[in-house]
């Protein structure tokens, strides 16, 4: 136990000071401080002594030099069992300052304020940064109090131990000490690093805890800074498999921007998709594609989500749901479920890098940021794709590239039909497709195909040409090419080449 017998107080927000210098008073604790804060203590009625005075230095460069001094760093860094440090702070007339209580200056809110570049910078905390790390790297003598939330805490330590604290208690407020100015700092990145793809370089220093991993039994973080792209108006927090299909649905209704459209993701893959000359129609149709696997997903839409929109999809239960925008009814609509995660999206592109682990390192890649429009189709049969066909097989193949592979996709002009996922073979990837569609009422007649990557063989195009389906989108490139080429030829099927692959794993 180690008694406090003189503090350093420099807070910029003033307020909830009282019950804790009530309290040093109390303790008859000698208090320095700075300024502004001096003022507001006086106030109070305390008594106190400016660190002006300590120092037998003025603030000087408008504030900006205050407490960087060595008698205020040596009062707080020198070590108390060290005989030469004592001697020094004897030389020097040091003080010992055995509690530091800073309130920071508030550099994300001035930041988020819109503040110039000038005032911006000004709020770049130096000395009260420099006071907290002091205080915390010394903590096997010295308390530090790095931001107002913790006041609560340290009266109600003050008060149980009457005026002194343990070596455990200063080693746990030193560690949030260094958490405070990590993200202070890292803030700072932030703002002087925009633009350039702030959002992935700075990931890595910002760790969220969540409720678990991927199963229950496994713990989970999150590193990355969720603010920067998402506004949560309401529910619990994103968990782990949350922020996996959040992942893939802003991915895939990326490529969708013309038209009102939405897609409902399940375990990363898209179990809906429609494209609709309304939100609530888009919805409609995408749900349809698979209602059963639409419960408990994730849903994505690119138009603000109207009241009609919210109405539809109450009706669901869904984890989350993400759109630029919710019109104030639909919001109102959509909170009456508590847990319902609903997210607005800002405009801010994603990092076009990909990182994974694997083994006992990282693979890095380029996103696949290759999207085929009609201008990339290359028809390989004699019978060429109609323009309902090429509407029909752009979408096929945007969403074929957002889903697992190996994958077949079936749709028709703004719809997907259905999908095989994430299959060993290609075969069994249209087989379940087929079936699912089937399943759930769909006619295939007149629908098209998309494939992630070639046909080694015919077989595909075979099954295919059986449940009528008549256009197909594939890359290309087997050398048995002209087995499904011939095999359309003469089913009467068209068969663009795109020449670029899209595998998903
Ligand atoms: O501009 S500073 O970085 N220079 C300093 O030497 C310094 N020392 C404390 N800002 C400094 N502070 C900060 O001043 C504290 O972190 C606190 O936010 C604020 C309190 O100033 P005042 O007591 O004058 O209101």
């Amino acid at each position: 136990m180690k008694k406090i017998k003189s503090a350093l107080i420099s807070v910029y927000y003033k307020d909830k000071l009282e019950p804790i210098v009530e309290l040093l008073n109390q303790y008859n604790v000698q208090l320095y401080s700075t300024g502004g804060t001096q003022t507001f203590l006086e106030g109070l009625g305390a008594k106190v002594t400016a660190v002006e005075d300590l120092t037998q230095y003025p603030a000087i460069f408008g504030g900006r030099v205050k407490t960087l001094h060595p008698k205020v760093f040596g009062g707080i860094l020198h070590r108390r069992n060290h005989e030469t440090d004592l001697a020094e702070t004897e030389r020097y007339e040091i003080p010992a300052i055995d509690l530091v209580i800073v309130d920071l200056y508030p550099f994300e809110e001035t930041v988020a304020s819109g503040a110039s570049e000038e005032d911006t910078i000004e709020k770049i905390d130096i000395g009260g940064i420099s006071l907290i790390r002091a205080a915390a790297k010394n903590f096997k003598d010295v308390l530090v109090v790095s931001s107002r939330e913790q006041y609560t805490e340290v009266a109600e330590l003050l008060t149980s131990k009457e005026g002194a604290t343990d070596l455990e208690d200063r080693k746990r407020f030193a560690a949030k000490a260094f958490d405070i100015s990590s993200h202070y700092d890292t803030h700072i990145f932030n703002y002087l690093n925009a633009g350039e793809n702030s959002v992935f370089k700075t990931s890595l220093r910002q760790r969220t805890p969540l409720r678990y991993g991927e199963n229950p039994h496994q713990q989970g973080a999150f590193y990355g800074d969720l603010t920067a792209l998402f506004d949560q108006l309401h529910g619990k927090q994103l968990s782990y498999n949350n922020l996996v299909d959040v992942d893939a649905a802003v991915n895939l209704i990326d490529e969708f921007t013309d038209e009102p459209t939405v897609a409902i993701i399940k375990h990363t893959n898209a179990c809906g998709v429609a494209v609709a000359s309304t939100l609530e129609l888009a919805y409609l149709n995408a749900l349809a594609c698979d209602p059963v696997s639409a419960f408990g997903g994730v849903i994505v839409a690119n138009r603000a989500v109207d009241k009609a929109t919210a109405e539809e999809l109450h009706k669901l239960f869904f984890e989350v749901l993400i759109a630029p925008e919710f019109e104030a009814e639909a919001l109102q609509i959509l909170q009456a479920k508590k847990n319902r995660i609903l997210l607005q999206r800002k405009n801010i592109a994603l990092p076009e890098k990909q990182f994974k682990t694997l083994l006992n390192g990282v693979i890095e890649q380029d996103k696949d940021l290759k999207t085929e429009t009609e201008a990339d189709f290359r028809v390989v049969t004699k019978r060429a794709t109609t323009p309902e066909e090429n509407q029909a097989l752009v979408f096929a193949a945007k969403v074929c590239k957002h889903t697992k592979s190996n994958t077949i996709v079936l749709a028709r002009a703004n719809q997907l039909l259905a999908s095989g996922v994430g299959q060993t073979s290609r075969v069994d990837a249209l087989r379940q497709a087929i079936e699912k569609a089937e399943s759930f009422g769909f006619s295939l007649k007149g629908a098209v195909m998309a494939s992630d990557a070639f046909f080694p063989f015919p077989d595909c195009v075979e099954i295919a040409s059986k449940v009528g389906i008549e256009a197909v989108v594939q890359p290309g490139g087997s050398v048995k090419d002209q087995d499904s080429i011939d095999f359309c030829d003469s089913h009467n099927m068209a068969m663009v080449f795109t020449g670029i692959r899209h595998f998903l794993h």
